[in-house]
């Protein structure tokens, strides 16, 4: 549905929860248990229970071809294994960019472009993260916190899961002797 006059509101999770347009996605371990490096762990943790991993609000708002949509997602803290908590992830299919603010928490935007190649940008509160059509993109909890960040995409971006449910990131982020560690993710079947 599309919003066709203008509007504001407060960046709060609980203001977008409340707005009847807004698309609300809770994210269990269950739904992405094959991402996580660890499967022991997912296994261990899978067998008293199902936590959730992240919560995104969206307003997609396709009025137009010139559309934006956007959303607010919230990563709990936490970890599988040694891997922090994320975001699935997604190539966009067709043409479109999208601008990442952080807003509270740490995090690290993962992304990899089409052949293969793995980059980090840090998210802090206050920053902000360009993605260019062409990289993947993921974000991990590498903080203490709950991460809460807005991402602003063209309305008529298409998001595709499936690449990286088959070949994964290049990249793999741990916790490492209590410090955060970007490792070469050996499964990593993309190129
Ligand atoms: C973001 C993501 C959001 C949830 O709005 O969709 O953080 O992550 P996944 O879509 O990977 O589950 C975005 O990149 N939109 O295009
Ligand atoms: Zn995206």
């Amino acid at each position: 549905m599309g919003l066709i006059a203008p509007f504001n509101l407060p960046l709060e999770l609980d203001a977008l929860r409340a707005l009847p347009s807004v698309h609300r996605v809770v994210r269990h371990l269950s739904d992405m248990k094959r991402i996580y490096h660890d499967q022991e762990a997912v296994a261990a943790i899978l067998s008293a229970g199902d936590p959730p991993i992240y919560e995104f609000l969206e307003l997609a708002n396709p009025t137009s071809d010139d559309s934006l949509s956007f959303g607010l997602t919230r990563i709990s803290p936490g970890k599988i294994g040694r891997e922090y908590h994320m975001t699935k992830g997604h190539f966009h299919l067709n043409a479109g960019d999208e601008i990442y603010v952080g807003l509270a928490g740490r995090g690290l935007l993962v992304l990899q472009s089409r052949d293969g190649q793995g980059r980090e940008l840090s998210m802090l509160p206050g920053s902000l993260c360009y993605v260019v059509t062409g990289w993947a993109h993921r974000t991990v909890n590498v903080g203490e916190d709950d991460l809460v960040f807005l991402s602003v995409w063209s309305a008529t971006v298409e998001h595709d899961y499936e690449t990286i449910d088959r070949h994964g990131f290049p990249q793999l982020v741990l916790a490492d002797a209590g410090r955060v560690a970007v490792i070469r993710n050996e499964r990593f079947t993309g190129r």
